[in-house]
């Protein structure tokens, strides 16, 4: 679709999405088919010109924190699922304040705390709402939670206490799909949930897998299903597969790269978050990321953390790489700067 396109026509293009044009399903199946480097290229291309449009040179910057990794699924994707024989971690209340006081005034724009369907905190809701208030209480900065789904009492609650960001992956709107990956878990409870949270107030995001069996045809269902429900930050991963899960021996055979899911999704979601993860490929990778269309920064960890990462790629790596610092120093290589405070506040909407 790009293959005989200048750069002036490129631009026109960029300019049309910015304008409000909305892709068909033929220019998505298009699109997710390009193969060539050439017209990948092209596709970056545009796609860094939407983003600019919309957010310039800056960047947002996520903190990281998982802070329980024990969990009662069994996502065949994920090693953390309960049937994985591993070491786990949960952190004592005490141990999170700290964390926070190592985070104070680093440049953070929001951190994220993450755990598995901890039994501890989903019987006990009430222990994460505590949390959540002592993290708002010692930071003062937006919160992201991301604890799987909990009934919608709890969410309130939550966002009482400090919470403005659900993150809640569906990871796939092909339901066939759902259902090897997502193994026993609702898929309308896990949509629901988010869009509970979303029409009481809080900003919301959705998140796909590639690279874990997903056709173009379902990549573009899941993509029509992220649109339908408005989210205010879009995610794709790679999946790495994780030693002792059921997915660890699969390999895929397509060629939807997230790089290219990504600026397929900041064509789709034009003024949207969309992450650049470190948990993947580290800081080279958050480069491509950024030059695909992304625009946050995250798992970002904080200083010396010995906390873990979700596909953790550095996993056997005797040194990690994933610090605001480093995050930084990359981003002014690239001409790029971390945005303000205030920039990050004008999209929750405070
Ligand atoms: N337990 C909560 C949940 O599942 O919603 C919170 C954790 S959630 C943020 C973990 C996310 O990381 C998954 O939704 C999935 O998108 C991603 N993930 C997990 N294992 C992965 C893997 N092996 N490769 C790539 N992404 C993975
Ligand atoms: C990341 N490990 O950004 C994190 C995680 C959870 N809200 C985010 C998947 O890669
Ligand atoms: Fe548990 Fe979340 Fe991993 Fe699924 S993705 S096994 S819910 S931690």
């Amino acid at each position: 679709m790009f293959q005989k396109m200048a750069n002036n026509e490129l631009d026109k293009f960029g300019e049309k999405i910015i304008e409000g044009y909305r892709l068909s399903d033929d220019e998505l199946r298009a699109l997710l088919s390009l193969g060539s480097e050439e017209e990948l290229e092209k596709l970056y291309y545009v796609a860094r010109k939407v983003r600019d449009h919309f957010f310039g040179n800056r960047v947002f910057l996520n903190c990281f924190i998982y802070f329980s990794t024990y969990c009662k699924n069994q996502c065949t994707f994920c090693y953390y699922n309960c049937k994985n024989e591993i070491k786990r971690y949960r952190l004592t209340p005490e141990e999170v304040r700290d964390t926070c006081k190592v985070l104070k005034g680093l440049g953070f724009h929001m951190v994220d705390l993450t755990m598995g369907e901890d039994p501890y905190y989903h019987d006990e809701p009430g222990r994460f709402v505590e949390m959540v208030r002592t993290v708002k209480e010692e930071l003062g900065l937006p919160i992201m939670v991301s604890p799987g789904v909990m009934d919608n009492s709890t969410l309130l609650e939550l966002k009482r206490n400090g919470a403005n960001f659900l993150a809640l992956y569906q990871e796939t709107y092909d339901r066939e799909l759902y259902a090897k990956l997502r193994v026993g878990q609702s898929f309308d409870g896990r949509a629901g949930s988010r869009l509970f949270a979303k029409e009481n107030g809080y900003c919301v995001e959705d998140g796909l897998l590639t690279g874990v069996g997903n056709d173009i045809e379902s990549t573009i269902t899941s993509l029509r299903g992220m649109e339908a429900n408005n989210p205010d930050m879009v995610r794709v991963m790679t999946f790495l597969p994780q030693e002792g899960t059921p997915l660890a021996d699969f390999q895929d055979s397509s060629n939807l790269s997230e790089l290219k899911i990504i600026a397929v999704q900041r064509l789709m979601f034009p003024d949207r978050l969309i992450p650049a993860s470190l948990d993947l490929e580290g800081i080279d990778g958050m480069v491509y990321r950024l030059n695909a269309g992304a625009n946050i920064v995250t798992s970002i960890l904080p200083p010396d953390s010995r906390l873990e990462g979700v596909a953790n790629y550095d996993r056997e790596l005797e040194e990690r790489d994933r610090s605001i610092t480093s995050v930084i120093l990359r981003l002014e290589s690239m001409g790029m700067e971390p945005a303000s405070q205030a920039d990050f506040e004008k999209i929750l909407g405070c």
